[in-house]
């Protein structure tokens, strides 16, 4: 089935023979979904952007509420061929503008309630046609698949053709599209069933969005790679996940999941007969691990992945899951510690540049060959930016960023694209934007800003300036005024000075 396409073929293997197994329990419209029926909607999406002309290897660009039918539409994608391209559903006009003028996609697919407003940003990037999906699983896109006759003859593709875009902030304001592979999905994907002992009989609980790497590959591939069966809810919220834990398996969560469930009602009890929790996408406190331990007997699995990369490295399913650190390199993954000035690997223990190969690995950045050049070595290693060691008993430990990164709730935010933001605004002189640690969020935005001369500006007034500019999660959530930024005789920001006098500003 699905013969030659390369990655289709993988994610419906395990269910050929089991097509009357459960696939999907929606949540939002409590309708239970066989793999036969998710797998026969698939192909009539595909049929569905065959028919609007999408060809192999064109783009759908797709920023719609978390469905049933976005995940068939990723499925339907691959199958005819084309790359997937998702995006946050938090997004503003202003920032899908860029994403569509730099992806060219054939076809666009959004939210009804935003058709209006976005289809004049589609028409301006040159977008051939706008489709919609809905919250309810409604809209053009699903009707169309509804009128379709099932099966579809999956387009051939290889190992190395594109199988996906997803953009990920870059230190210069500007987003990059990651470019992946059907090999890249497929065999990160094989890997984590396999490390993580997912089966037919596990029932994940799926809360994640699905516009990211952590909630579309890690957790939809692996389900379907596995045959398993997923509560799949349209959004976080401690209560409900209580309430499905008794009839699920495995949890797959951000940092802010874990510290919220924590303090809710009840955890000890619906945990009881839960197989794995996983934590990934930002870093879990030692606390938060050994509080989650001590409640619920259970030792949370924390693993380290990036957009670039799939997962790379994981704590062991069976063993020493250690808090404070990521685990061991996955198999096929090679990773080393190098010497952030000269790129040599560095002796065993000590602290590094992170650098990752493997068959996980994406294959460039979508229509930027230098920045591809600077991050992804001619040897196959592709340079994550991010600082750690590798300890005596091969744990690797996350210590820091080489780049100036914010991750919030498991979101990542690239301050320069804010400080580019608020620079703007007629009476700003300049910014500098940091992280400082947030209770729920694990970190949180912090602008501070240099005012002009005598104007008289507020906080509130950043915030009205910029919000349609800037996502909801990237908006300061505190913003703070000074005479000037501190400076290192270079003349640059010193931002760790500024952390250090905003550390306590949500406490
Ligand atoms: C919501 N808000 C946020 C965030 N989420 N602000 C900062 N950071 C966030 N992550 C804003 C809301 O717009 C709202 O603004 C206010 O904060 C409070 O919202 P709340 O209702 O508490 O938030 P929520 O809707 O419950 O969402 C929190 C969340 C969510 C459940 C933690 O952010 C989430 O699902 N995060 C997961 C992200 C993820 O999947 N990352 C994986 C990336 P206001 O009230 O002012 O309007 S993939 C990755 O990183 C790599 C590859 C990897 O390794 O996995
Ligand atoms: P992104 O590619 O935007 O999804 O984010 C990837 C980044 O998230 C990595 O480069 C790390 O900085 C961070 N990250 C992911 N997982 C972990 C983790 N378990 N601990 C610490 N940082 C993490």
């Amino acid at each position: 089935m699905y013969h030659g396409n390369h990655l289709a073929e993988k994610l419906r293997a395990a269910s050929l023979g089991a097509e009357s197994n459960l696939f999907l329990r929606n949540h939002q419209t409590g309708k239970d979904i066989s793999y036969r029926a998710f797998f026969a909607n698939a192909e009539r999406m595909a049929k569905a952007l065959v028919a609007s002309g999408v060809k192999p290897g064109d783009r759908v660009a797709v920023q719609v509420p978390k469905t049933q039918a976005m995940l068939e539409l990723y499925v339907g994608t691959v199958l005819a061929g084309a790359v997937f391209l998702p995006l946050n559903t938090a997004y503003t006009a202003a920032e899908i503008t860029y994403f569509l003028t730099d992806a060219e996609p054939r076809i666009f697919v959004c939210d009804p309630n935003c058709k209006d407003e976005l289809s004049a940003v589609a028409k301006d990037a040159g977008v051939a046609e706008v489709l919609t999906i809905g919250a309810d699983e409604s809209g053009s896109l699903p009707k169309r698949r509804d009128a379709a006759v099932p099966g579809f003859t999956a387009v051939p593709r290889g190992p190395d053709d594109l199988a996906a875009i997803l953009y990920t902030s870059g230190t210069t304001g500007r987003s990059k599209g990651a470019i992946l592979t059907h090999q890249a999905l497929a065999s990160n994907a094989q890997t984590l069933k396999e490390s993580w002992h997912f089966s037919a009989d596990d029932m994940l609980i799926h809360a994640l969005p699905i516009f990211h790497t952590h909630g579309l590959f890690v957790a939809t591939n692996i389900t379907l790679m596995a045959g398993s069966s997923c509560i799949f809810m349209s959004k976080f919220d401690a209560n409900e996940i209580l309430d499905y834990m008794p009839e699920a398996t495995v949890l797959m969560g951000v940092p802010t999941f874990y510290v919220r469930l924590l303090e809710a009602e009840g955890l000890r009890k619906a945990s009881a007969n839960m197989r794995l929790f996983v934590s990934g996408s930002a870093p879990l406190l030692a606390e938060t691990h050994s509080r989650w331990r001590d409640l619920t007997g259970h030792s949370i699995l924390e693993r380290y992945g990036m957009t670039e990369t799939n997962m790379n490295t994981s704590n062991p399913y069976d063993g020493d899951r250690r808090a404070g650190t990521v685990g061991f390199p996955l198999p096929g993954v090679e990773l080393i510690v190098t010497d952030p000035a000269t790129g040599a690997p560095m002796p065993q223990g000590e602290t590094g540049v992170l650098e990752v190969r493997g068959p996980n690995v994406f294959a460039g950045y979508w229509k930027m060959p230098d920045k591809t050049a600077e991050e992804l070595r001619s040897n196959g290693f592709f340079i994550t930016g991010d600082l750690g060691r590798i300890d005596a008993d091969g744990y690797v430990h996350i210590v820091g960023r080489g780049k100036d990164l914010i991750i919030s709730g498991g979101y990542n935010i690239y301050p320069k694209e804010i400080e580019l933001v608020i620079d703007d605004l007629p009476s700003v002189v300049e910014s500098a934007v940091i992280g400082v640690p947030h209770e729920d969020f694990g970190e949180a935005v912090v602008a501070v800003i240099v005012a002009q001369d005598g104007v008289k500006i507020s906080a509130k007034d950043v915030s009205n300036m910029i919000k349609d500019n800037l996502a909801r999660f990237k908006q300061p959530k505190s913003i703070e005024f000074v005479q000037a930024l501190p400076r290192n005789a270079m003349g640059k920001v010193q931002k760790n000075v500024l952390r250090e006098a905003y550390d306590g500003v949500f406490q």
